[in-house]
């Protein structure tokens, strides 16, 4: 690696020479950006194949991580940082009047996710290098990753993500690792010497190929890999066909190729498409194929080396997404393996271990029966058989409480359930937050808790405190540097230190410095994109997630409402100025998101223009939010919007991200955020309405009639009607949908029940920064206790509890 800026000014010149045959003064920006990434994973491709090889060598065991997503972002700055050269690169850049974020701009923004749990899997990949554990991701290489999302007119249009069109440089394409995977045909079985062999034929062959990405590890030698299969068509059918029928061989390769062709944009709402199925398959098969085969390679020399498999290799599944990775290894352990049901079904079960991320029903996958035989005829008769044991067991346990075992059941009703599969077939079960947890044992999966006691467990989750503090908020970071030692960036704890400055004047002061740059630089972004003009010394207030009825995006709007009407009343009242932020998608089959997002742009319209309001409120709706957006608002906001219904939010990530960036959260006692109230302490986080004990009463004991408080609080009719009474300058059924989801469905979602209690909590905010000294001090304390929602924390948790691996310290040359 360069140590000098003049040793990589000669490098990255001779790359571009090289890669181009140009000059610095006649490349353009993006010949650039592709010189400089090329010139750094070539850096990286020592320490990467150095990795492979103490892996393939030590005999120590390795963790994958399997997930549908990996929600990466940019990586080339997070790559610099964890390399040690960032400033080594800015400089010498900035020599040849190049500036780097110029260039990172130009890095396609990989969104192969829709959300938390994917961008959870690309921070567990940034701490398992970091902690130098052998660790490994595989997913699925969507030529279309999450849509692009546009304002139109206040609607949201999607349109396709095109991150591939200019290649991608941190992808290394793997075409001697590719696998075969089967799907349809039927299977047939002959039995010699009594036992049964099984002949998959008939099948449609996809041919999966491997995509590395190099996973750079902080201040060490470690680089880890990403593993990501995208379906290609086998040359060999495609030739055989093309000589009789053209066309039919051309149709065959197009859907083949359709396999990995757009990430599905749902997000906590299942549809049951069979091309997902197939895509869970896919990715599944091909992972374990290459797992087994390098497994077999590894280990050969080893008598029955197959069976102490679970002792090397650790498959953890990123929620029940990748759960065919059961029956998939049964399936190889017993028909290539040649193992018996027993010996294949001890080593599948503690080979696996499964994270649930949601608990809302419709977000549970089940698969049609006939869907699941069609697609999967020899693994549907593995989880039939695995079916019939687990159900034989539960009937020696349970005798005769058939409803029970129904409900507990991998097959029922037409279904196969893959909550259910998940968690027979693991060693490990875990939520991601303590409350949600706790709700997986008590409420939901209490069934399963009961019978598999042992199985269950808490890690909640974290954040990669590098990406999201140290290169989102460069600011931030050499203040906290310079104020208590580096050391916080390996050991995220030590943040703590901070604590002793939270009353300190002068700190406090560098601290509203920095939020100031960062609100300044928001500001510049808002008016370039939104045209709109903020005010950066009103209250930043972030509402950035996923729009969705349960993450009260409403609640928000129906407090920006309320506080709209009481300007109008009195233009005079005592508040501090206010700018509201939102950004997020919507699945583009969810109606009510999509008018979610309708109304917020509606109102901003409105706000914005009236003068009446004009230095007191201002409303934005930032388009297409993603990784590399999330980054910018993050470091910049004052309040953390964390309003879900109490219960609803497994843990929340973006929450962590806000407060490590010195933001007020205004929250439920949700998810994490009870961590952080308990982390931070009460006094420095503003928490408001219904707990979940109280949300689960409701539903099981019904008890709250929302017509009774519409009709008694005055503030709510005015509220609720507005929305369908023509105060908007819409169509009155513009809002239908949201009306309908606070009255009709008896507000599933408890926003006019908790509405009180926000507005408390919201002049609580306005009090509070008032006084700016008080503010820097809650701000400063946030910061202060984040450290235990780093994921070196969450992955240290996972590796030591569940994964039972341990670090190995790579050495190039050593
Ligand atoms: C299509 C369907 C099956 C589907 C369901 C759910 C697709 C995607 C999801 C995403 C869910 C599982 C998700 O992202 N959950 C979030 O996981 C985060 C990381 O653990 C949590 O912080 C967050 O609270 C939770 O909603």
């Amino acid at each position: 690696m360069f140590k000098t800026t003049e040793e990589f000014k000669t490098e990255f010149v001779d790359k571009l020479q090289t890669l181009f045959g140009q000059s610095l003064d006649d490349s353009s920006p993006k010949d650039k950006y592709i010189a400089l990434a090329s010139l750094i994973r070539d850096h990286i491709s020592k320490r990467w194949y150095q990795t492979n090889k103490q892996y393939r060598y030590s005999g120590e065991k390795q963790v994958y991580y399997f997930s549908m997503e990996f929600l990466l972002g940019k990586l080339l700055v997070n790559n610099l940082f964890n390399l040690g050269i960032k400033d080594i690169c800015r400089q010498g850049l900035a020599e040849m009047g190049i500036s780097l974020e110029e260039l990172e701009a130009l890095e396609p923004d990989a969104g192969l996710g829709n959300g938390g749990l994917g961008r959870l899997a690309a921070c567990f990949l940034d701490s398992l290098a970091a902690l130098q554990f052998p660790g490994h991701g595989c997913g699925i290489r969507y030529r279309h990753g999450l849509f692009e999302q546009k304002i139109i007119n206040g609607y949201q249009v999607e349109l396709p993500d095109n991150w591939l069109e200019d290649g991608y440089v941190w992808e290394v394409r793997k075409a001697d690792r590719a696998v075969t995977v089967k799907f349809g045909g039927n299977v047939r079985m002959e039995t010699h010497e009594g036992q049964c062999i099984f002949y998959h034929e008939n099948y449609e062959p996809v041919r999966a190929v491997p995509y590395d990405v190099p996973v750079v590890g902080y201040n060490c030698e470690t680089v880890n890999t990403l593993r990501l299969w995208s379906a290609e068509a086998d040359e060999f059918d495609f030739s055989s066909f093309s000589k009789g029928d053209y066309l039919k061989a051309v149709e065959y390769k197009y859907n083949v190729e359709a396999t990995t062709q757009v990430l599905y944009p749902d997000d906590n709402y299942q549809e049951g498409r069979i091309l997902r199925l197939k895509q869970q398959y896919f990715f599944v098969a091909a992972g374990i194929a290459s797992i087994v085969r390098r497994y077999m390679k590894n280990h050969c020399e080893a008598y029955n080396s197959i069976t102490k498999f679970h002792e090397y290799i650790s498959i953890h599944i990123n929620d029940t997404h990748p759960a065919l990775a059961i029956p998939e290894l049964m399936r190889v352990f017993i028909d290539e393996e040649g193992l018996s049901w027993e010996e294949a079904w001890h080593i599948t079960v503690n080979t696996v271990s499964y994270t649930n991320h949601t608990i809302l029903p419709e977000a549970m996958e089940k698969w049609p029966i006939d869907m699941f035989k069609c697609l999967l005829p020899r693994i549907y008769m593995i989880v039939e058989e695995i079916n019939k044991r687990y159900c034989a067991a539960l009937w020696q346990r349970y005798p005769g409480e058939w409803e029970k075992i129904r409900r507990m059941a991998i097959i029922a009703d037409g279904y196969v359930h893959m909550a259910h599969l998940a968690v027979v077939g693991s060693h490990s079960v875990n939520g991601v937050a303590k409350i949600h947890s706790e709700i997986l044992k008590k409420q939901v999966m209490a069934n399963f808790h009961e019978f598999y006691p042992y199985r269950f467990n808490n890690k909640t989750n974290g954040v990669t405190h590098r990406r999201w503090l140290a290169n989102a908020n460069p600011q931030l970071a050499a203040l906290i540097t310079d104020t208590i030692g580096f050391s916080w960036l390996a050991h995220p704890t030590d943040l703590t230190n901070l604590h002793k400055y939270a009353g300190d004047a002068v700190f406090q002061e560098k601290i509203a410095q920095v939020k100031r740059h960062n609100k300044e630089v928001l500001a510049k972004y808002i008016k370039d994109h939104n045209g709109i003009t903020v005010d950066v010394d009103s209250i930043f207030d972030v509402h950035v997630k996923r729009i969705h009825a349960y993450k009260r995006q409403t609640l928000n709007v129906l407090h920006i409402m309320d506080l709209y009407n009481r300007l109008k009343e009195s233009p005079d009242l005592d508040i501090a100025p206010r700018t509201f932020i939102f950004g997020g998608k919507a699945a583009p089959g969810y109606h009510l998101a999509k008018r979610t997002i309708k109304l917020i742009t509606t109102l901003a319209g409105m706000v914005n223009k009236d003068p009446l309001v004009k230095n007191k409120i201002k409303i934005v709706f930032l388009e297409n939010y993603s990784v590399s957006l999330a980054e910018l608002i993050i470091p910049a906001a004052d309040v953390s919007e964390q309003i879900s219904t109490a219960s609803k939010e497994a843990s929340g990530t973006g929450n962590m991200k806000f407060m490590m960036n010195g933001a007020v959260t205004i929250c439920t006692l949700d998810g994490a955020n009870i961590e952080m109230r308990d982390e931070v302490g009460a006094e420095n986080i503003i928490v408001f309405g219904l707990t979940a004990d109280e949300v689960i009463r409701y539903y099981t004991q019904g008890g709250y009639n929302v017509l009774d408080l519409y009709h008694s609080d005055k503030r709510i009719k005015m509220l609720v009607d507005q929305l369908t009474n023509g105060f908007f300058p819409v169509g009155f059924d513009e809002f239908d949908a949201i009306y309908h989801s606070l009255i009709r469905t008896n507000d599933e979602y408890f926003v006019l029940k908790d509405f009180g209690t926000y507005i408390s909590a919201q002049n609580r905010i306005n009090e509070f920064y008032k006084n700016q000294s008080s503010w820097r001090k809650l701000s400063i304390n946030n910061i202060a206790f984040s450290g235990r929602f780093s994921t070196d924390r969450t992955i240290s948790e996972y590796a030591i509890g569940i994964w039972k691996i341990k670090p190995l310290v790579v050495r190039v040359g050593g």
